[in-house]
């Protein structure tokens, strides 16, 4: 059924010149494997990269599953694109990464429709109706937001008044909510603390090396830099250098990032940056296990959480951030 699907699929995609945009992670394992359409987010950080890297290669090798990957560029509309396609194919599972949260109800709808089993990961889905997803894997991106939170609180006597200045990912995904509420909430309750500026780097490198280039052209006054991830870090770190503010241990400006990549760690071990909250993207295994379980008949949570810390030069070792496999 699946292979009469496909054929239709391409004959349609073909006759819509749309292209084939899906990649097929994994060796295609024969009709009697387990197909999982995974609509990733894109490609925009070291982040992502290294979770598309441990999706592929937890399936990888594994005749009972094939995977195919259909990377979104950051855009929902092309999540849904995505998810019609693997609807149409027949696929016996459907991973969604939601770029945003709101706006899935009517394709989530369509998809339980269609009786195939969805797993959202990563980030999260605003829907009423729980049941239209199996479960969510991922981070508790608020404790994320207060782990960098406490750290400040310490660092900062209560005397002193600072600027921070506030590098935001994209509007509306989990990770940007939830690491925004918790510095807005912080600040709420520190009469000492400031958001000088709140600007929008989109999660990558190249929007906040602009947007920062830009702000520093007129303001030079900040304290604290709270960079919603490693890569958008990154690029203010870059234009921080090329204004010629200083930062990182006995510098002008604290920099706290989130995602806690093998660079970001080496340069807070090198004293660049002085707090990295880790935000793990490894959780191929997990999810696999859950399908497992799923599959199995035996019941899921509802969230699963991952393991993650935050590391200063305090708890940081070369031999640590050697090992670090992202
Ligand atoms: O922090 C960022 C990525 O949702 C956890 O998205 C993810 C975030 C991560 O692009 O680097």
């Amino acid at each position: 059924m699946r292979r009469f699907f496909s054929i239709l699929l391409c004959a349609a995609m073909i006759l819509s010149l749309a292209g084939c945009a899906g990649v097929r992670a994994t060796e295609p394992a024969g009709d009697k494997a387990f197909v999982i359409g995974f609509s990733q987010v894109g490609s925009e950080s070291d982040w992502r990269v290294a979770n598309t890297k441990s999706m592929t290669d937890t399936f990888a090798g594994d005749d009972e599953y094939e995977l195919i990957i259909e990377n979104a560029r950051q855009q929902q509309e092309n999540q849904f694109t995505a998810v019609r396609r693997f609807i149409l194919e027949g696929v016996d599972c459907i991973i969604i990464a939601p770029t945003v949260e709101e706006g899935w109800e009517t394709i989530l709808t369509e998809i339980k429709d269609a009786n195939i089993p969805v797993i959202i990961v990563d980030r999260s889905v605003a829907v009423e109706d729980n049941g239209l997803y199996l479960t969510n894997v991922g981070s508790d991106f608020l404790r994320q937001g207060n782990l960098a939170v406490e750290w400040l609180e310490e660092e900062i006597p209560e005397d002193r008044d600072i600027k921070i200045l506030h590098l935001q990912g994209t509007i509306g995904a989990t990770a940007q909510i939830m690491r925004t509420k918790a510095l807005e909430d912080a600040v709420r309750t520190h009469p000492n603390w400031e958001i000088s500026s709140q600007l929008y780097g989109d999660f990558t490198e190249a929007k906040a090396y602009e947007v920062m280039t830009d702000y520093l052209k007129e303001n030079r006054d900040i304290d604290v830099l709270y960079s919603e991830n490693d890569n958008m870090t990154f690029g203010a770190m870059r234009a921080l250098d090329e204004a010629g503010i200083s930062y990182g241990n006995g510098g002008q400006v604290k920099i706290i990032t989130f995602d806690a990549t093998k660079e970001a760690l080496q340069y807070c071990h090198d004293g660049k940056i002085d707090l990295c909250v880790e935000c793990n993207p490894l959780f191929g295994p997990i999810v696999k296990d859950l399908i497992g379980k799923y599959r199995a008949g035996q019941t899921i949570p509802e969230h699963v959480y991952v393991d993650e810390s935050a590391y200063t030069t305090k708890n940081l070792t070369q031999e640590f951030v050697d090992s670090r496999e992202y």
